[in-house]
């Protein structure tokens, strides 16, 4: 059997697949002064959350330090993380969301 099938086109080393992006957890951080009602509702309009989730989420937040809201590519991370500083910003709460490197 011809082992060079391709005619050294080398298919035999392509990707099957295309690589998988660089996925980023959003982090939301505990502080004392952020009432938990807002950040339950920071989570369901920005991580389209039912409430038992956020409220599970917030809970995490205010008793581990910190928590995932989801996990994404690069740049919707980023967003989210903007838009949730922004939004807390507006209202005057010090909460602070930041993205980590996921796997
Ligand atoms: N620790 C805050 C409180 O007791 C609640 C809180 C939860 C704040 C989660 C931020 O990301 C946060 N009011």
């Amino acid at each position: 059997q011809e082992d060079d099938a391709d005619g050294g086109l080398a298919l035999e080393n392509a990707q099957p697949e295309l690589k998988k992006p660089p996925l980023f957890k959003v982090v939301l951080l505990n502080d004392d002064y952020t009432p938990m009602e807002f950040v339950v509702e920071v989570l369901e309009q920005f991580f389209l959350m039912n409430r038992e989730q956020a409220t599970q989420v917030m809970l995490t937040v205010h008793t581990q330090g910190k928590g995932v809201c989801g996990v994404y590519t690069r740049d919707i991370a980023e967003t989210k993380a903007a838009q949730v500083n922004q939004y807390a910003r507006e209202h005057q709460h010090p909460l602070l969301c930041e993205i980590e490197a996921s796997e």
